[in-house]
């Protein structure tokens, strides 16, 4: 099963990623990507942290690149981060189909915007993340809102979208998903 965690920054899609990836799935968050590549010091990863601390995305080919060298054959990604835009959600589509794969299931993350904010001010606190600052942090959900939020549109068209209330604690939420997938592998 192919899946996307989908959702504003800070929702809590990384924290679910990791919990799947236990369950034997592949963990692909291009969003930890990126930082690695900043973390090597290259060049390239100087120039994609000018771009990610202050809040932008990087471009679509950049993304589209890192997925296709890391999907794997095996039917089990989880896509965190990605797709964000109506352009790596076709990018993708093609992807898989020439891996005979396609995505099964696309969960929706809700969360209000006060606790999106409580929660990155931890993070920042706690973690220092560049892209954690306030100001960058109020462009990362304007750019969510205006570039990522039509890919919603997108595979609802599909009819494969589930919510999940991602207020709760992080148990309830991993209970939740847990039981889309279920219901997946029963139809
Ligand atoms: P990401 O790395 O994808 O963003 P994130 O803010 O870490 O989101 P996530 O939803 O995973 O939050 P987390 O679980 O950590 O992207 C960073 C940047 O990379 C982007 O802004 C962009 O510049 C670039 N980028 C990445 N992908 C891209 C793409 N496809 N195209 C272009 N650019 C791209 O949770 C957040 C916090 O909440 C944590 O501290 C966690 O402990 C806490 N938390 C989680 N679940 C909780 C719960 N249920 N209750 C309470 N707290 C919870």
């Amino acid at each position: 099963m192919n899946i996307i965690l989908f959702g504003p920054p800070a929702s809590g899609k990384g924290t679910q990623a990791k919990v799947l990836k236990e369950q034997g799935m592949k963990h692909l968050s291009t969003g930890d990507m990126l930082r690695s590549e900043i973390a090597s010091g290259s060049d390239f990863g100087k120039q994609i942290n000018e771009i990610i601390s202050k809040g932008n995305l990087v471009s679509d080919d950049i993304v589209n690149e890192l997925i296709r060298k890391n999907l794997s054959p095996n039917n089990n990604n989880i896509f965190d981060g990605y797709p964000r835009t109506i352009a790596q959600a076709e990018s993708l589509a093609i992807l898989l189909s020439e891996n005979n794969q396609k995505i099964d299931l696309v969960i929706n993350f809700e969360i209000d915007r006060e606790e999106l904010l409580g929660r990155i001010a931890k993070r920042f606190i706690e973690q220092g993340r560049a892209d954690d600052n306030p100001e960058s942090f109020s462009i990362r959900l304007d750019e969510y809102m205006k570039s990522t939020l039509p890919v919603l549109e997108y595979y609802k068209e599909y009819k494969i979208v589930a919510p999940v209330d991602a207020m709760m604690a992080v148990e309830t939420v991993s209970a939740i998903i847990s039981a889309h997938m279920g219901w997946i592998d029963m139809a």
